[in-house]
């Protein structure tokens, strides 16, 4: 066999990457070796030859300035949690939350199947930052593809290129990232238009920091910076090192009169994230103002000063189109005007895409996301339920002055949501950061679609990182009350809820920008300005406490079943966290069993107590 030419150009200059490319080229068998540098002509360039390959349609200069369209193989639309792997030495430090191998026989496997897979293909060497270039925060890595798909998608959500290899010198370690579509060209056979194979592992190794990714092409699979390096690498760094990598938006809250207030909070999937980091406060809460740093992930850092700092490790929004529209996120429509990737939603007539939610009534006709005919009476969507938009970040109307700020934000609040359509209030705030940390660890969420499991069954999601924790979750809880000890200055942590129903399964709560008089009820709180009571749960707000100016007829009775905690709901909610933590028992923290007893202790007092709980809520009765 002869040695493939590799050429390193003159900005590429450090020497592991360098070998490492040479070891790869020759194992998968590229035709060629594409170095990207980053440069706007690159991303033209590479765009222009999709559009000529069949895999991206180009759409309408008035409507979706420099904007494209991808339709993906129907087999390929999300992330495979059950193919993706934690390869630790001990299966031990995966924990049973994680699929494990161990890293010696999964290396042999996919050495067999990275073999040769990139023949007829480019090979695309992909320099990173995550987060701003040159904060102590910030990590690199490098990811090699023989996807230009992720090429584009990377240089959006990462900064990507000449800049970075200039950061990585000749020595600098970074962390390795390798992915194929794992799909070989024969020699004079035609591509499809969405390479990938059946066969699909994704698989991280978290003591030698690297990952391999075989045979998906799609977000998380594929674009390797995000959920793979960003979480699961970096959470497993974090611990390592005192830190967090958490799956974290980050916002601002801004007061009339200029005090800034940064927000981190963790969400499962289907409960509007990007919704929250983008939140428009009501017309009423006039001077008020909400920005964004982050949609996704936050990576969180102590500093000097004993507080928090967050930085968002990402360039871009990868966020699900299905449900988004200017009614419910106006920023993000905002964002996605131009210079945007949309995969998997539908093509108008006029050039333009389409999603459910998007607009009240839908199109005509349209072409799906399968590249069919559609009409509104097709009794199919048009756009997949996970079509993605892919977007700069600094496109966002809402984007913060201080995002790509070196330093981070400094972090006052963690909020953690579910869907949960009773037992859990609207808000209430942990007495300390133990509670908080036990709050976050037994969140968990309604299934919604009928995937796996009942519709309506609660899925325990600890701080929404069940997919994305690349080591023992045991451990990742008792390195949160370890960070939580170190410092002086601790955020407060909160529990939110959007989706409680009445009986008649009707929402309780407005949600979307009325969720700003939950964030300014949270803001108040850390600055000691809003009062509480007392409940089961933790702290609470009265009704009195949270500005309701604007939103006509609310009254203090929707508030209390909005915020009641049925004593026998509550019950058998904390009964049933025994189930996770059996799960875990191992390396539980020995906190938890004591929080739990304790929650469990209020039963006994007085039923009264219980029973009085709604008129607190109120101020009927005085219970400060
Ligand atoms: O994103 C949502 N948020 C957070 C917004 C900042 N969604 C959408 C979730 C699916 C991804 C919500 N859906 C929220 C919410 O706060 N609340 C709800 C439930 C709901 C849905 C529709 C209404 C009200 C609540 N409609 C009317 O009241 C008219
Ligand atoms: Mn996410």
């Amino acid at each position: 066999m002869t040695s493939l030419r590799i050429d390193p150009p003159d900005f590429v200059k450090n020497r592991k990457l360098i070998e490492w490319v040479r070891e790869t080229a020759e194992h998968c068998r590229p035709d060629s070796v594409h170095w990207c540098d980053g440069s706007q002509e690159e991303y033209d360039s590479l765009c222009r030859q999709m559009v000529e390959s069949g895999t991206f349609i180009r759409l309408s200069e008035e409507k979706r300035p420099n904007s494209f369209l991808c339709r993906s193989d129907p087999s390929d639309v999300a992330r495979v949690e059950d193919r993706t792997f934690i390869c630790s030495l001990r299966r031990q430090d995966a924990g049973p939350t994680n699929n494990w191998v161990h890293p010696k026989e999964m290396k042999e496997t996919l050495s067999g199947l990275f073999e040769g897979c990139m023949a007829g293909r480019t090979m695309y060497v992909i320099p990173f930052s995550m987060g701003p270039l040159g904060s102590h925060i910030s990590h690199i890595g490098v990811e090699i593809t023989d996807s230009p798909y992720v090429v584009v998608n990377m240089r959006i959500m990462t900064r990507m290129g000449r800049k970075v290899m200039d950061l990585l010198g000749t020595d600098r370690d970074f962390v390795h990232c390798l992915h194929s579509v794992g799909a070989p060209l024969e020699p004079g056979r035609e591509d499809v238009p969405w390479p990938c194979n059946d066969k699909k592992y994704i698989v991280h190794f978290p003591e030698e920091r690297s990952i391999m990714s075989y045979g998906s092409g799609y977000g998380g699979n594929a674009l390797l910076g995000k959920k793979c390096f960003a979480l699961r690498i970096a959470s497993s760094m974090a611990r390592d090192e005192g830190w967090l990598a958490e799956h974290m938006l980050i916002l601002c809250v801004e007061s009339p009169d200029g005090e800034k207030t940064y927000v981190a909070a963790a969400f499962p999937s289907a409960c509007g994230k990007t919704n929250f980091a983008m939140l428009i406060p009501p017309d009423s809460f006039e001077g008020w103002k909400v920005t964004t740093i982050g949609d996704d992930i936050a990576w969180i850092k102590p500093g000097d000063d004993g507080r928090l700092y967050a930085i968002n490790p990402e360039y871009g929004f990868f966020g699900v189109a299905p449900g988004t529209s200017d009614k419910t996120n106006y920023n993000a429509m905002a964002t996605l005007k131009e210079n945007c990737i949309f995969t998997n939603v539908a093509l108008t007539p006029d050039g333009d895409v389409w999603w459910e939610g998007m607009t009240d009534t839908s199109p005509d006709s349209l072409i799906d996301w399968q590249g069919k005919e559609w009409t509104p009476d097709a009794g199919r969507p048009a756009a997949h339920p996970n079509a993605r938009f892919t977007s700069p970040a600094s496109q966002c109307p809402s984007i913060d002055p201080d995002w790509e700020n070196p330093a981070g934000v400094p972090i006052s609040a963690f909020i953690f949501g579910g869907r949960r359509s009773d037992v859990v209030p609207l808000v209430y705030q942990s007495p300390n950061w133990y509670f908080g940390v036990y709050l976050a660890a037994t969140m968990g969420s309604e299934k919604t679609a009928a995937a796996a499991g009942k519709i309506g069954e609660v899925r325990r999601d600890p701080f929404a990182m069940l997919p994305f924790c690349g080591y023992h979750m045991g451990d990742y809880f008792n390195h949160w009350l370890h960070v939580g000890r170190l410092l002086s200055e601790p955020p407060r942590i909160f529990g939110v809820n959007w989706f409680r129903k009445d009986e008649n399964g009707k929402f309780l709560w407005p949600g979307f920008g009325e969720n700003m008089r939950v964030l300014k009820w949270v803001v108040d709180r850390v600055r000691g300005r809003a009062s509480a009571v007392e409940s089961p749960l933790g702290w609470m707000p009265k009704y009195e406490s949270m500005e309701w100016g604007g939103l006509d007829g609310f009254t203090a009775e929707e508030f209390t079943k909005l915020m009641t905690v049925d004593r026998e709901i509550w019950k058998k909610e904390l009964l049933s966290h025994e189930e996770l933590f059996e799960k875990l028992y191992d390396k539980l923290p020995k906190e938890f069993s004591h929080i739990r007893e304790l929650l469990l202790s209020t039963f006994w007092l007085s039923p009264e107590h219980w029973a009085l709980a709604p008129e607190r809520y109120t101020g009927e009765h005085n219970a400060d």
